[in-house]
């Protein structure tokens, strides 16, 4: 599912290319990326076992006591019975969802995927204690399958080191206990995990002790204990692929505005085609004007079509910053005009052969004029219907060349 984002950006965007076609939309587009990509919602759903530490995890990031309002509930028992949004302190824009635990009989691991509506969310932060099991595996596999990202945590590290110190005695080295607890996970979890640095083995109760002790000293130490339990870690690595996905899905509203924009765009113009020839074609009445109005009335259109679909100049700075392609394209488009002496409009317009559009300029004309308007007003329609088509297929080169730079 697409996340959310404010129907403005799109409405923006497609007013931007209704008044300006594509002229300087680089910087439009770079400027709704920098300023606007934020306002995209995105979701993180906290997903795994139960019991396994989601809505202590919750808790921590909402800096809530487990026991305060509005905290996630938390308990030795099955405790999350629905899927519960909460917002980033920080960032109203991005939601942590906590989701019921899998594996009870309310949620069997089976279905889970489909019962929490798992398509809905970003990213993923599957959280498993002690054992890994089977349906972790599944959990992390079907997430895969989807193309979502996810990160491993290991919780509750803060047993596993008591529990070490109890068993290893004298041998007891802290480090040792969280190399070999890492290099557990990355066996079983083996080609799902593309690295490392994607398992992060916290403990919200060790952070959380370690910042009381920290304030009992007067210092304000959250972020050194985050990073010695990895919740700063795991916190910015889920928000960097936050902030990717926010930019993604700008990228694809301002592409899916901008293209429908240019389409109309072309269509509008397009439908005043036949008008202009018309009109092109009532000068014919007197032949000898005729050739000299259609070329002042070509270059005219074609001055504008440009204006409208904003071409750049040959040699601007716009110019020199588009792809090559569009470069090639602009080249040839603009050199179309200086080749339009009377004699060139004639050989276009017999090597552009557009008949089933005759009848249109016929039935706009007066009926006394048709016999004398055929010639002039429908060449005129052909080299106007060429120089268009030319021109939208440039500023839709233009537009995708844009959007492709984005999109890396
Ligand atoms: N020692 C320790 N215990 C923790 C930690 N995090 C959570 N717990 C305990 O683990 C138990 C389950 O925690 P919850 O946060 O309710 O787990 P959950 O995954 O949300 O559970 P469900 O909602 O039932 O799926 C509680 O008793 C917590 O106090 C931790 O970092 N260390
Ligand atoms: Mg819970």
């Amino acid at each position: 599912m697409e996340p959310w984002a404010p129907k403005k950006h799109y409405d923006d965007a497609y007013s931007y290319v209704m008044k300006n076609g594509v002229s300087k939309i680089n910087d439009f587009f770079e400027e709704k990326l920098k300023n606007s990509a934020g306002e995209v919602k995105v979701k993180t759903a906290i997903v795994g076992t139960t019991g396994s530490g989601k809505s202590t995890f919750i808790n921590t990031l909402l800096r809530l006591e487990d026991s305060a309002k509005g905290a996630a509930k938390v308990g030795v028992t099955e405790s999350t019975q629905d899927c519960q949004r909460y917002e980033d302190p920080d960032n109203a824009n991005i939601e942590y969802w906590d989701l019921p635990g899998m594996g009870t009989d309310n949620f069997p691991a089976e279905t889970y995927f489909q019962d929490v509506k798992l398509n809905e969310y970003d990213t993923f932060v599957i959280f498993i204690d002690t054992r890994f099991r089977k349906d972790d595996l599944e959990l992390a596999r079907e997430i895969t399958s989807h193309r979502k990202k996810y990160f491993f945590v290991r919780a509750k590290i803060d047993q596993d080191v008591r529990s070490a110190k109890r068993s290893c005695g004298e041998s007891f080295n802290e480090a040792d206990v969280l190399a070999k607890i890492r290099s557990e996970c990355s066996e079983k979890l083996g080609d799902l995990l593309s690295n490392e640095e994607k398992i992060f083995l916290i403990s919200c109760h060790g952070f959380e002790k370690c910042r009381e002790k920290c304030e009992e000293r007067g210092e304000k130490c959250g972020e050194k204990c985050g990073e010695k339990y990895q919740l700063e870690p795991l916190i910015k690595a889920n928000r960097d692929v936050l902030y990717q996905n926010q930019q993604d899905a700008m990228i694809r509203l301002l592409e899916k505005a901008s293209m429908a924009a240019l389409e109309e765009k072309v269509k509008v113009l397009g439908g005043d085609i036949w008008k202009t020839s018309a009109w092109s074609g009532v000068a014919a009445v007197v032949p000898v004007v005729s050739i000299g109005v259609d070329v002042l009335l070509i270059k005219k259109e074609f001055k504008r079509y440009k204006t409208e679909l904003g071409i750049p100049e040959e040699k601007s700075d716009e110019f020199e910053n588009l792809d090559p392609t569009s470069k090639a394209k602009v080249s040839l488009t603009l050199k179309l005009l200086t080749e339009f002496t009377a004699k060139g409009i004639g050989a276009l317009a017999a090597a552009y052969a557009v008949e089933t559009q005759i009848e249109k300029v016929f039935s706009f004309l007066p009926a006394g004029l048709i016999i004398a308007c055929p010639l002039s007003g429908i060449t005129t329609y052909k080299v106007l219907d060429y120089i268009l088509k030319a021109m939208a297929d440039t500023a839709f080169a233009i537009l995708v060349g844009v959007i492709k730079s984005k999109k890396k």
